[in-house]
């Protein structure tokens, strides 16, 4: 019901904007209204150079419908701002979540017949639907993803996610204790929205270096920063690290950071009392090549 609703106001919205574009520019709408945008919808396609992760490899929680559908992770990021998640997403269960019938271990993405390369600065953003509480960013709603990237599907290595709060067995809403996870920072971008929908560059800025978008939100991350650890046995070496860092990776997994073992306690991550998964709206690269 929610959905609908906001759903409504947006297509006003763009009807709106749409009308305006037609009668200022006479040589451009007609391409953007009439569906050819790749994301679906009508709305300004992305600029040629907009890597968004297209493709699901594996979503074993899959069911087709409502937030257990795989596409709304590849259709396009629609961010409900700051202060709210959306449910364009793909929902992935914790151990004790049953959103999805409790088989949503992870989400494995790719960018069809492309590569994500490492070039100046953060490489892709993660983009979940976490927001903060009475718009304090200190104090925010959030689900917790591992992120790993693999060549192969097989080998993955990571990020070095590392939770610092001073009891680890206790859980804090401040995304300052959770360094280099995912499901932290809220989505603003949203491409359905002209006023949020952001250009590849805007998506990036970061100008408080805090690996958060500062206007479109979403969690970013840099291949400079992989880490060779094979803390969690997933077939990470330093070779492989090297290999992902210098030539770049074909595959994405997210994971619920409570299906992994915290190695400072020996027990799974901790969560929000009333979190039961991460949500995916989508990932989007900056730097990407045709393999
Ligand atoms: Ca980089
Ligand atoms: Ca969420
Ligand atoms: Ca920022
Ligand atoms: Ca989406």
């Amino acid at each position: 019901m929610k959905k609908f609703g906001l759903s409504l106001i947006t297509g006003l919205l763009l009807l709106t904007f749409l009308t305006g574009c037609a009668r200022i520019e006479h040589e451009e709408p007609s391409q953007r209204a009439q569906g050819q945008n790749p994301l679906g919808g009508e709305n300004p396609p992305p600029e040629p150079n907009f890597h968004l992760a297209d493709k699901v490899v594996e979503a074993p929680g899959h069911t087709g419908s409502g937030i257990c559908d795989r596409n709304n992770a590849v259709n396009g990021i629609r961010g409900e701002g700051w202060g709210g998640g959306s449910f364009d997403v793909f929902s992935l269960d914790n151990p004790s979540g049953t959103a999805c019938g409790g088989s949503s271990t992870h989400l494995t993405l790719r960018w069809n017949g492309k590569k994500v390369k490492n070039g100046p600065g953060a490489d892709f953003i993660v983009y979940e639907n976490g927001f903060y509480i009475s718009g304090n960013s200190a104090n925010r709603f959030m689900d917790l993803v591992i992120v790993e990237v693999s060549n192969d599907n097989i080998h993955w290595c990571g990020f070095n996610p590392d939770y610092t709060n001073t009891s680890e067995t206790k859980y804090s809403k401040n995304p300052d204790y959770w360094l280099r996870f995912a499901g932290k920072t809220p989505v603003n971008y949203n491409f359905t929205v002209p006023a949020r929908n952001y250009t590849l560059a805007e998506l990036f800025q970061d100008d408080n270096n805090n690996s958060e978008g500062d206007l479109g939100g979403g969690d970013f991350f840099d291949l400079e920063d992989l880490s060779d650890s094979n803390v969690f046995n997933t077939g990470c070496s330093t070779a492989l690290r090297n290999e992902l860092k210098t030539n770049g990776f074909t595959y994405l997994r997210l994971t619920p950071a409570a299906r992994r073992n915290n190695p400072n306690t020996g027990s799974p991550f901790v969560t929000d009392p009333v979190s039961n998964g991460p949500d995916i709206d989508g990932v989007v690269a900056r730097y990407a090549e045709n393999e």
